[in-house]
């Protein structure tokens, strides 16, 4: 939801009473955050947002964390929202302090999560006249949050939060922009509350039409080869445990996308893995020979389908959004449904069952090719052959060691990749990255964000050596906060995935992708050094016989951050892989590169 109206949808407040307090505007903001629940808000201050910081200094409710760089808490917001379920809050400066929260407003905004962002505006009456730090946040952000609103008056403050809040959390989460103006903040209002949240235009569909659901559950029992194509949807409706028993049910196959993973557990046998790009061939091949498809929460992502006009050809589609503009937007659905999962696949289930009076039709047959891949084609990696350590040894001992009950972020490239295949998820909100806009810079904030909402358990970020450098300074904010999350740097010495690409589609030829941070006499910047000056147990690790002794140390240390700096072979590839812009047919590439592939032909 978009409006080039913003500030006409701010609810209006209701009558003032006799009792009803007079607060500053700025006051009315930490009130609001309190009364809706908010325990931590990630921010920086300056001039335009100045009176907020005043009463938050003394509101006992609200914690807040002050960052160094207000990218970093947008994706610390991202992460506490999305470990946790709840909105993640920042708060941020006009001008160059709003601008730099714009990443991570987009990084939400793709990934659908619930983040409210406040920023201070110049005086109104300054506003359009090139003020010191006037920046049109409003404008900036209007094609990447799911509202923007515009605060001139004091009174419509506790208003615009809630519906804010209201807004970022129901039907497809995502962000929200409360920018509210100084002399708003300076000014007194009465304060009312609860506000009237009245937000016409805006009412998600959460129920899905029957006629649909009985359609949906025809088509599934009538399929012989079936798959549940399981999105991050399922991840944000909490409907995991929903998923599970549908699938049950219906005995069908799941792969799930790099935003879902951990919504169905690795471990089950029905658990295909993640179909796409780097996914694993039978959880491609599963999308792309099914005759029938089941879209939960997906959004048939190029990186999923390949060449869309080329993937599964034969299937029939059922799909199911909370968003209606998500149906048929990239493949027609034979049967479109909108609506909330957490219900939807309820329903689904019990039409299933009705249909087939409790009986799974057979679809052995498709299991038998499904498994003949399985075993054909596991995951699995080549050694490295320069005494630089596998990486994908390393993130693996990091799931294993730390286990299903960890949180674990990664950044942006062939590490995350890693951390999608070799960690083993079985909870959902367990695995937190960035999938649509593939931020490098999210992995660190993010799960400080993360160890934030979800204090007891281990929270790990999986960083490149790139990624790493671009936000590293909240290992500040972590050290100073007793935010002790644990830093695993997958470092290559290089831009890794972007290097990959080089290899592969640009003859070899490494244009500006070494980073000189491992490899060689050259060590730039020492990542242990570094981690040492920001108040961090810091440890290097290259050999492989160290691995496990670096994690458990990391796993025992719980009075600061911790970084590891895992120094890995530069040439290990994340395979298999399917080429950009073809079809997924031709995961035949993927198995020709796939290294249980080369170790048969061996
Ligand atoms: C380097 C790199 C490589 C990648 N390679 C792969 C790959 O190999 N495989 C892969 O899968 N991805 C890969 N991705 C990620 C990819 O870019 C997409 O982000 C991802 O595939 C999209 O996941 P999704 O379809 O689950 O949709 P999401 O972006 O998670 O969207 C969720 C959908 O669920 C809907 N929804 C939300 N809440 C509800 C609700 N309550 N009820 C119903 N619907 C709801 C939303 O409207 C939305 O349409 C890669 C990313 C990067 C950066
Ligand atoms: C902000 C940003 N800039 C550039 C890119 C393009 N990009 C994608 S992956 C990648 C390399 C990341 O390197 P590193 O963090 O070292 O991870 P690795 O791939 O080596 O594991 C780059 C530059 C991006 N995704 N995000």
């Amino acid at each position: 939801m978009s409006t080039d109206t913003a500030a006409a949808a701010i609810p209006r407040p209701p009558a003032r009473t006799a009792s009803t307090p007079v607060l500053t505007g700025a006051e009315a903001v930490v009130r609001s955050l309190d009364l809706l629940g908010v325990t931590d808000v990630f921010g920086l201050p300056g001039g335009a947002i100045m009176p907020v910081y005043d009463p938050l200094m003394d509101d006992e409710s609200v914690r807040h964390i002050l960052v160094r760089h207000e990218q970093g808490a947008g994706h610390a917001a991202e992460g506490f929202a999305a470990a946790s379920g709840r909105v993640g809050v920042a708060i941020a400066t006009s001008g160059p302090g709003a601008t730099n929260l714009v990443t991570a407003i987009a990084d939400a905004y793709m990934d659908s999560v619930p983040i409210v962002c406040i920023t201070g505006q110049v005086f109104s009456t300054l506003m359009g006249t090139d003020a010191f730090q006037e920046a049109d946040i409003v404008g900036i952000t209007m094609p990447i949050t799911k509202h923007s609103f515009l605060v001139k008056r004091a009174e419509d403050i506790p208003g615009a939060i809630a519906a804010a809040f209201e807004i970022a959390s129901t039907g497809r989460p995502g962000p929200v922009l409360v920018d509210i103006t100084k002399d708003a903040q300076q000014a007194e209002a009465p304060f009312v509350w609860p506000p009237r949240i009245d937000l016409p235009g805006y009412r998600p569909v959460t129920k899905a039409h029957g006629k649909q659901i009985q359609a949906a559950a025809q088509l599934i029992a009538e399929s012989k080869k079936p798959v549940l194509y399981v999105g991050g949807g399922v991840v944000r409706a909490r409907a995991a445990e929903e998923l599970r028993t549908l699938a049950e049910s219906t005995g069908a196959p799941v792969v799930t996308t790099l935003m879902a993973r951990g919504a169905f557990p690795d471990s089950h046998t029905q658990h295909l893995g993640m179909p796409g790009m780097h996914g694993t061939v039978p959880a491609v091949l599963a999308l792309q020979e099914s005759d029938l498809i089941v879209a939960l929460g997906a959004r048939f992502d190029d990186r999923v389908t390949g060449k869309a006009s080329q993937f599964a050809p034969h299937a029939k589609v059922v799909h199911v959004d909370i968003d209606p503009a998500e149906i048929s937007k990239i493949r027609t659905a034979d049967v479109p449904i909108v609506g909330d999962l957490k219900d939807v696949l309820v329903d689904l289930d019990a039409a299933f069952r009705a249909v087939t009076g409790g009986t799974a039709p057979d679809i052995s047959e498709w299991w038998s090719f499904l498994d003949g891949l399985r075993d054909e084609f596991p995951l699995g990696y080549t050694p490295t052959t320069d005494g630089l350590l596998a990486p994908q040894h390393v993130i693996q001992r990091i799931g294993e060691l730390t286990g299903p009950e960890g949180i674990y972020a990664a950044g942006v490239g062939q590490h995350q990749m890693w951390a999608a295949q070799f960690i083993k998820y079985e909870r959902p909100n367990a695995w937190l990255n960035s999938g649509g806009a593939g931020t490098m810079g999210y992995a660190v904030p993010a799960a400080m964000g993360a160890k934030v909402a979800e204090p007891d358990r281990v929270v790990w970020a999986i960083d490149g050596d790139g990624c790493f450098q671009m936000t590293n300074q909240e290992l500040a904010t972590c050290a100073i906060n007793n935010i002790p999350i644990k830093v695993a740097i997958i470092n290559n010495s290089s831009l890794g995935m972007v290097r990959q690409w080089q290899t592969l589609f640009f003859d070899g030829r490494h244009s500006n992708t070494d980073l000189n941070t491992g490899h060689g006499t050259v060590r730039i910047p020492d990542f242990v050094k570094l981690a040492e000056a920001y108040g961090c147990l810091a440890l290097r690790v290259e050999k492989a016989e160290d691995v496990d002794a670096a994690i458990k140390t990391a796993l025992e240390t719980n009075d600061r951050p911790v970084v590891i700096d895992f120094v890995v072979s530069a040439d290990a590839m994340v395979w298999p892989m399917v080429p950009q812009g073809v079809s997924n047919s031709y995961v035949q590439y993927a198995r020709d590169h796939s290294p249980a592939f080369a170790e048969q032909e061996d």
